[in-house]
Formats: structure tokens, C-alpha cells, sequence
């Protein structure tokens, strides 16, 4: 009987809906284990190959869990705001929730198609009221929290507010943006206003005055990769840098815990790297510089308090609030078209570009070591929002520094006299530290570094800087608050009003606060966000409810909020949501958090390393301080699915006429590469008359063949619509089956690494399957399995496997546990085997690779239930012992590694076991081995 992947397919997925064979609810009496992917944002192109990777990674691993005895979690949900679906409906006036709905719709039946084990009564998405009601939720507790260092904790607002009562700033250690200082009674003379505003100062969630990157004309803020050389990427207008009023999250004030935590959880290192330096922990010094002649002094941050002998001049940041005051008459009008041109850059043009540009302010600060006067500058390469936005420049030993000081003709003062200050010399500086020229003769300073090595002498000038009071030693971190205003109209609405200029949050128990609808999607002509559409969106906080804009009376009723939500604040706590997603009084149920905990598993790509891991790690962590989330960590193990690229083909035009040349033709024309699409091609050979047929102007093509074929070239490349390279899954699994398509991108290599798409070893996979089948159904469709004793092959056999794919799913190591399968079903075909217990082994293990097939297997051996419920077998040692030979493994005659095989194994076993072998495949580079060799009991050689 045929194995007939359709009909199989067809069946079991109805199966599990009618069953709900994939619902989990909290069971105490089984442990829990929760698996998690990064739900995917439904875009209009639907699934390619590529994203199904890491679904089917995870799924794999959900179901040995479960097999194993595991109850667990494995849910799915779309991160439906976004841009995309916006643009969309700027273009066309399709309402973004349409889009996004058919876009989920056909997301969903790609998914259903491929067999995936999520429980789907769980599902959020993002952009439902039901959901970003507790978006919403945790907006308004962080704006109602402020960060207490003492406690290293959020703390709620009314405890800072006892505090100022009591005390004023006395005594507070307080993540802020500004440090204040004021008394008990200075706060209680404050007007409403006023104490709002010194609260903002404070809270989690804050107006902050941000520079954005501002384009005029799209009327919206860009983020920086938006921006390209001071112009908008979409559109080329100008951008420029503003201060606006932009809503923010402190994740600043997490960022030790952030850091710390790291330590504690089971990512790759390359990726806590990524986090780490993000994070960007900077131990320094701030120290105070006086600005000569003036009543006037500011603070520097460096991390090298030992160079301060060798500083030569001062640059602040052009935004630093300190420029006007230090700029002199005689210097205004030159500062000033500074500041205008250095509008236009982005701070990350400012970091990656290296080109000195600077103004001198005029005005001398005092080096308070020495007491030298040395000018203060003006420089982009400062930046504003790191340290203090003011340095002090070390020429002689700082890179940056030392390029502005050759450009501007600054002196050069090195440390250690004598010491050559050429560019070529920057590398080697670490070392001994010799003493300043200075050190020790200025009535300013006896500090004697004579001798110290760098790290000596920072920590004898920060001790010293500390005793003298100059300044303090400073922890400084790299990582910025989250800017968390969008002008766009398809994302969550802030639940917050305005009274005279000040927001207020409306009333818990209202919330959610729906989207409003809007006739245009794009700023209003006053260059208002979208949200400035809306007649309906005013608050009467009498009534609790949305209302007419005409009502507005500033009070009962009052405006809302015009901006939405960024991308990252629904997927910053979903993980939460799907422990307990119907819950309409709470994000999250204590029952159900303090079951699930957090997630176990995380599957997702590499490009939310600094983005949404960050986030939804802050998030979860102010959750955590609120006791709200019961573990600090939300991913205690994160994997990181590598990319399928996609493997374009091209047929060459000769120049101006409409005939294309085959590929080992085409150097003696003059020619140009076109993309062609990938589904009109089949093992690089073009079918023409798809081709004709695929574009009108190719209709009439004519074609220069070899060996009566077009061959197409080829190139790995992004999978994209663009360049005609994209496989789309269902093609694949109408073609071979779901189960086909889930083991083959598995066996396509390492899940963590990127590769292409190549279906040319699909039908391996496919054939592998069928014999697997074969095992089970004779010709004639009898039922093979027997009530036998198994013997002592067979079950080597089949407990060789158990271990290896047990082994094996613990490390994700997929593509070399279907090379034991594919082993172990030609054994058992070579053994003829028909033993039923060594066979129902062989489909539990095959569950979680092929669910499809697993479960019609299971049924066809007398099984009630579904093979998910079975137990993962064991493997017994005792049927592996066996008298093995060590064989040589050579590549054209050198010896390369040694396998270890049973003193009995043949020669097709032996072959078969080194082609699978990992280290193999380094050494055959993908070619087909000519010959291989086996002398019995010593040598395998390969030839290629
Ligand atoms: C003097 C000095 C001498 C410095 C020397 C370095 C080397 P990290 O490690 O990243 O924290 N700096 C401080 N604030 C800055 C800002 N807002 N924009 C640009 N640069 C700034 O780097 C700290 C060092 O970067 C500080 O130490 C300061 O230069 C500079 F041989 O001070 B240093």
C-alpha cells in the first residue's frame, strides 16, 4: 500500500482539531514545560520556507517533551500592529485591520497545513482590545512607578511623593533624568503643575524631551536606520534633529539588573555579548572643570582619570545645555551655523562617522589637577545623551581626540615625555604609566602615578579625585531609555488625557482604551499624528468614557493622546498573556504565572537581540518588581534559528535584443543578469516555455542552448519577493507532504545555522519516508507487524537510535538524528524486521519529526489514543554493548578521524554511517564521492 501523505495529513489534522489533542491547561500533577516562538508579524507576502524553521524546531522539541511527560505550553499569536499594514492603507484606504485579519487568515492556513502541536485556544494578538488592554495596563503602572536605587526596585509613585513631603530630595537614590534638588517645603509650595512636572522627572514611563529625527514632510519621527545620509529613506525629504516631547521607558534604570541577568540564563554567549555591550557598562570618573573667569563649572565623564595630565582642551556636545552659556560674543554667529549644520546629522551618522567638525566657544575651563586653562570646543562627536555630554580631550591618547586636535592645530601633551604621539602609535599604549611631567609640581596636585600601570593609575587618581572632592566615581551604561511615541495610527492608543499640558492616565477599571477610526492615515495638515483624525477622541472623566472632540471644555472633558504605541510594546509581555489569555480581570492569573513561570524554550531569529529581548527583558523584570511575573528571567533558554536563504537563478539577455544565452555560453556575449523565478526552474535547467509565458515581453524570447537546455546561473541570496527566489511551503507540502517538509528543513543542517534553500535532497527525505512506511504495509496493504520476539540486531538497532535521537533533541541537533533514522530503517528493512515492540519504538521516536505519519502508524497498531500521549522510550545499554573496531576514516588516502562500528557491521552500514557522519561532510565539500573503499577492520577511504 502506497504511503499517501494527503490523505494521512488531511485526516490527522482534523483529528487534533475535533480532539483538541493540543489544548494544555494548568495540570499540577505533571511538570511544566513551556516552549515559545517569536510570533511572526502577518505580513501580505504570507509564509516562505524560511519561517516555518524555527515553528518546526520548537515543535519538534514540544513533543518530546510532551513525550517525555511533560505538560506543555507551546502557543501561537500574531504581532499584528505594525508599519506595514499602515502603509498599505495609506496607499490604498484598506483599513489596517482588514489587511491584517486576511493576512492572519492566510498566515493560520499555511500554519494548519504543516502539523504543529499549538494550542490555538491560547492565541493573542497584539492588535485586539482584549489583548493591548494590559499593554495599556503596564503603561499606566509604569508611569504610576518610579525606580528606587536603594531598594534596586520600582517602587509606586505615592511612596516618592511621601518622600518629597517628608523630605524633599533628602536622601534619595532615584533612577531621574535630571538630579534635583529641593526641600519639604519647596515641594508642598509647588503648584499641581509643577510637582507633575518634577514627578516626570521620576517615573518609568515619561515625557521626556528626546532628539528625534524629525522629517517635516511625512510629518513623523523616523527611527535611524530610516534615515539615510540626513534624508528620509522613503522619499528622500530632509530630517532633521528636534527635541520633542516623546512618551519614554526607563530602561536605563534596569540596566545593572538587565546585565546582571545575563548570567543567569542559558543563551549563546555571542548573543549576551550582543546584549552586553548594548548594555554598555562604563566604570569612570566625573570630575568638575571651572570655566575660567566665570561662576560657572561643569562635569566631565572619563574612564581614564589617569590622562589628566595630558588634556589639552574640552568639547561639549552641541546639545549640551551648558553651550550658550560658554559660547563669548565674539564666537556666537560661528557656533551658531555649527549648530545648524550639525542638525542634520543622525547620532548614529555622528558615531560611525569619523570627519572632524568642531567650533571653538570661546570661553577656557581650568584643569583642576593642573591648573592649566585649555579651551573649551564644540563637537558632534560628543554625545549628548552619554556621561555628561562634555569631555575632557586627551589628545595623546585618545584616538578621536587626537584627530580633532590635528585638525584644529591643539596641542598634543603626552603622558610620558618623549612618547611618540603618531597616529600609527595608538595601539600600543597600554602599559606602564610613567609620571606626568607635571605631577607633583603644580601647587594643584601631589598625586605621583610614577611607575603604576594604567589600571593603578586610574584608581589612584579616582581615590584622589574622590578625597579632594573634585568629582565622583560614576557607573555609566550605554543602554537609553526606550523612545515610546509613534505618530502613526496602527498601533496601540496611550490611555492618557490632557489637562493643561500635563497627561493624566484614565481610569484603570476603563480601560482598554480602543483605537479610534480615522478617515486618513496620514499627519494631519497641522502635522499631527494620524490619531489628530479622530472626532471622537476626547475623555470625559466624568462620564469615563470617549467623546465627541467638540465637547472638549479642558474639564470634564479633555484631549487624548495623538501618538500610539511603538512595535515592541505588545510583544514585550505576550509570553504572559498565553499563560492565561481569556483572563479579563488580569494580564496573568497568579495560578496560572505560578504554574507556567516563564518560558523555557525560546525560538527566534538573531535580529531582536538588542530590540525586543531587551524590551521584553526590562518589561518583565518591572513586572517582576511589581510581583506580577514570578521569575525575573522571562527566557530562561533562548535558540537562535539560523536564516534560509533563498537560492536565486538567472538567465543572461544578450545587450538590446530579447535573446538570452545559457549559462556556459554566455562569456562570449555581451550580456545582462536577469532573476528569474525559482519555480520555473528545475535543477538550474529553465523551462522555457514557462518562461515565454511567465512575462509578455518574454514571449517572443529567443534562446542560445547547451546541449539542447537553458541552464540558469544561480546565487544565494536573501529570500525575497524581488529576487523571484522565494519557496512558498504549501507548494512544498501539496507536492511531498507536511511531514516531508518539516523533517527536510531539519535535515538542511544545524538549526542554528543559516543555509539555502535547495530542494535537491528533498526526495531523499521523501524516500526515506516511504520505506519507513514499508516497514508497516507489504504490497498488497497487509499489516506487517507481528507479536514476535525481537532480535538481537533489531533491537541494537532500534536502542542504538533511542539514545542518538535523545542525544540529539537535547541539542537541537536534528539533521544528524534523521541520519540515524534513515540508518535504523535500513537496518530494520535489511533485517526484514516485523517486531512490533521494536517498531512502535521507532514511531514514538518519529512523532515529534513526523507527526502525521507518527499517529496514522500508532493507530494502525492498535492505538486508541494519539501518539502524543505515548512515553519517549528508553534506551538499555545493555543491547549497545557489543565487540566494536575502530575504523580509520581517510579522504583521498589521509587519514582524517576515527568511528567505532560493531565487529559485525557491513560494509553498506559502515558507508552509510560515515557519509552521515558531521566531520564528513567537512572533508567531501559537497561533491560526490567517486569510490569508497573499506578494508575490513582498519580503513574506510573516500574517494573523491
Ligand atoms: C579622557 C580619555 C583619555 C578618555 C583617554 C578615553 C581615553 P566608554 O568606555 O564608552 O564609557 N566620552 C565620555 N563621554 C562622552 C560622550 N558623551 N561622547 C563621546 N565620548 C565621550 O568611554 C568613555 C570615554 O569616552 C571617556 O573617557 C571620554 O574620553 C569619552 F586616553 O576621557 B575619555
Amino acid at each position: 500500500m502506497e504511503y499517501n501523505f494527503r490523505e494521512i495529513e488531511k485526516k490527522w489534522q482534523q483529528k487534533w482539531v475535533e480532539q483538541k489533542t493540543y489544548q494544555v491547561t494548568e495540570d499540577e500533577s505533571k511538570q511544566k514545560f513551556y516552549v515559545l516562538n517569536m510570533f511572526p508579524y502577518p505580513s501580505g507576502a504570507g509564509l516562505h520556507v524560511g519561517h516555518p524553521l524555527g515553528y518546526i524546531a520548537s515543535d519538534i522539541y514540544a513533543r518530546y517533551k510532551r513525550l517525555q511527560g511533560f505538560n506543555v505550553l507551546n502557543p501561537m499569536g500574531y504581532d499584528a500592529y505594525g508599519l506595514p499594514a499602515e502603509q498599505y492603507a495609506i496607499q490604498t484606504g484598506q483599513h489596517p485591520a482588514i489587511t491584517t485579519q486576511n493576512n492572519i487568515n492566510r498566515y493560520r492556513e499555511q500554519l494548519d497545513k504543516i502539523g504543529f502541536s499549538f494550542d490555538w485556544d491560547r492565541e493573542v494578538r497584539t492588535c485586539d482590545p482584549k489583548y493591548y488592554h494590559w499593554t495599556q495596563w503596564a503603561f499606566q503602572k509604569m508611569f504610576n512607578s518610579f525606580y528606587c536605587n536603594t531598594c534596586g526596585k520600582a517602587q509606586p509613585i505615592e511612596k516618592l511623593i511621601e518622600h518629597f513631603e517628608k523630605q524633599g530630595t533628602e536622601g534619595l537614590d532615584a533612577a531621574c533624568s535630571e538630579e534635583l534638588s529641593f526641600n519639604a517645603d519647596e515641594w508642598k509650595a509647588m503648584s499641581e503643575k509643577q510637582q507633575q512636572e518634577t514627578l516626570m522627572n521620576y517615573r518609568i514611563a515619561y515625557l521626556g524631551e528626546t532628539m528625534v529625527n524629525w522629517c517635516p514632510q511625512l510629518g513623523t519621527v523616523l527611527a535611524n536606520d530610516e534615515v539615510v545620509d540626513g534624508v528620509s529613506e522613503r522619499g528622500g525629504y530632509p530630517v532633521v534633529q528636534k527635541k520633542m516631547r516623546q512618551w519614554c521607558l526607563r530602561v536605563s534604570a534596569y540596566a545593572g539588573r538587565l546585565l546582571d541577568g545575563l548570567d543567569h540564563i542559558d543563551w549563546t554567549d555571542s548573543l549576551k555579548e550582543t546584549q552586553r555591550n548594548w548594555i554598555g557598562r562604563s566604570e569612570g570618573t566625573e570630575v568638575r572643570f571651572k570655566v575660567k573667569d566665570r561662576d560657572l563649572e561643569f562635569t566631565i565623564f572619563t574612564t581614564r582619570a589617569d590622562t589628566m595630565f595630558g588634556v589639552t582642551f574640552m568639547v561639549l556636545a552641541p546639545e549640551s545645555e551648558l553651550v550658550p552659556q560658554v559660547t563669548t560674543d565674539g564666537q556666537r554667529a560661528e557656533v551658531e551655523a555649527y549648530l545648524d549644520r550639525t542638525k542634520k546629522r543622525t547620532e548614529r551618522e555622528r558615531i560611525a562617522d569619523r570627519r572632524v567638525t568642531g567650533v571653538f566657544s570661546g570661553s577656557y575651563a581650568i584643569n583642576p589637577f593642573t591648573g592649566d586653562a585649555v579651551p573649551i570646543w564644540i563637537s558632534d562627536y560628543v554625545l549628548a545623551g552619554y556621561g555628561t555630554g562634555a569631555i575632557m580631550a586627551v589628545p595623546a591618547h585618545d584616538s578621536r581626540d587626537y584627530a580633532f586636535a590635528k585638525h584644529f592645530n591643539l596641542p598634543i601633551v603626552p603622558l610620558v615625555e618623549g612618547c611618540d604621539v603618531s597616529e600609527e602609535s595608538f595601539d600600543a599604549k597600554e602599559g606602564i604609566v610613567c609620571n606626568s611631567p607635571k605631577a607633583g609640581v603644580t601647587p594643584y596636585c601631589d598625586l605621583n602615578l610614577n611607575g603604576l600601570t594604567i589600571k593603578e593609575a586610574i584608581a589612584a587618581t579616582k581615590e584622589y579625585v574622590k578625597a579632594h572632592h573634585l568629582g565622583r566615581v560614576k557607573v555609566n551604561y550605554r543602554l537609553r531609555d526606550a523612545i515610546f511615541s509613534r505618530q502613526r495610527y496602527w498601533g496601540e492608543p496611550f490611555p492618557v488625557y490632557y489637562k493643561d499640558g500635563m497627561p493624566y492616565m484614565i481610569d484603570e477599571n476603563k480601560l482598554p482604551l480602543e483605537l479610534p477610526e480615522v478617515d486618513k492615515f496620514l499627519p494631519t495638515e497641522t502635522g499631527e499624528p494620524p490619531l489628530g483624525h479622530a472626532t471622537k477622541w476626547a475623555w470625559d472623566v466624568e462620564k469615563g468614557e470617549v467623546v465627541e472632540n467638540t465637547k472638549i471644555d479642558n474639564v470634564h472633558v479633555f484631549p487624548l493622546e495623538l501618538n500610539t504605541m511603538p512595535g515592541f510594546a505588545g510583544s514585550s509581555a505576550y509570553y504572559l498573556r498565553y499563560m492565561d489569555p481569556h483572563n479579563d480581570k488580569a494580564l496573568v492569573s497568579e495560578k496560572a504565572d505560578r504554574y507556567w513561570q516563564n518560558v523555557d524554550l525560546y525560538v527566534g531569529g538573531t535580529e531582536h537581540a538588542t530590540g525586543h529581548l531587551i524590551y521584553s527583558r526590562f518589561w518583565n523584570k518591572f513586572l517582576f518588581d511589581l510581583g506580577v511575573s514570578v521569575k525575573e528571567e522571562p527566557f530562561q533558554k533562548l535558540v537562535n534559528q539560523g536564516m534560509i536563504q533563498g537560492r536565486s537563478n538567472f538567465v543572461y539577455r544578450i545587450k538590446d535584443t530579447n535573446t538570452f544565452v545559457s549559462l556556459g555560453l554566455k562569456d562570449q556575449y555581451d550580456v545582462t543578469p536577469l532573476h528569474v523565478d525559482v519555480n520555473i526552474v528545475t535543477n538550474d535547467v529553465l523551462d522555457i516555455e514557462a518562461f515565454k509565458n511567465w512575462r509578455p515581453e518574454y514571449h517572443d524570447a529567443e534562446f542560445i542552448l547547451e546541449d539542447g537546455k537553458y541552464i540558469c546561473g544561480w546565487a544565494v541570496e536573501k529570500m525575497s519577493k524581488s529576487m523571484y527566489n522565494v519557496v512558498n511551503p504549501d507548494m512544498i507540502v501539496e507536492k511531498y507532504g507536511a511531514d516531508t517538509l518539516r523533517m527536510y528543513e531539519m535535515f538542511l543542517g544545524p538549526v542554528e545555522q543559516s543555509k539555502p534553500w535547495d530542494t535537491n535532497g528533498i526526495d531523499g527525505v521523501h524516500r526515506f519516508l516511504k520505506k519507513l512506511w514499508n516497514l508497516f504495509y507489504g504490497r498488497q496493504g497487509e499489516f506487517l507487524p507481528t507479536e514476535s520476539e525481537a532480535t538481537k540486531e533489531e533491537l541494537k538497532s532500534i536502542h542504538k537510535l533511542i539514545k542518538k535521537v535523545t542525544g540529539d533533541i537535547e541539542v537541537f541537533s536534528y539533521n544528524t538524528s534523521i541520519s540515524a533514522f534513515m540508518i535504523c530503517v535500513n537496518e530494520l528493512t535489511a533485517l526484514k524486521s516485523r517486531n512490533k515492540a521494536v517498531l512502535t519504538d521507532l514511531v514514538i521516536l518519529l512523532a515529534p519529526f513526523a507527526p502525521h505519519l507518527a499517529e496514522e502508524l500508532w493507530e494502525a497498531l492498535g492505538h486508541g489514543t494519539t501518539v502524543c500521549d505515548a512515553q519517549w522510550p528508553a534506551w538499555n545499554e545493555d543491547y549497545l554493548k557489543e565487540d566494536t573496531v575502530k575504523y580509520t576514516i581517510s579522504f583521498n588516502g589521509k587519514a582524517r578521524f576515527t568511528m567505532e562500528f560493531p565487529a559485525d557491521a557491513d560494509n553498506d552500514t559502515i558507508q552509510a554511517a560515515v557519509m552521515a557522519e558531521e566531520q564528513s561532510q567537512k572533508w567531501i565539500e559537497g561533491k560526490t564521492p567517486k569510490k569508497v573503499i573499506i578494508v575490513p577492520k582498519k580503513i574506510v577511504n573516500i574517494v573523491l
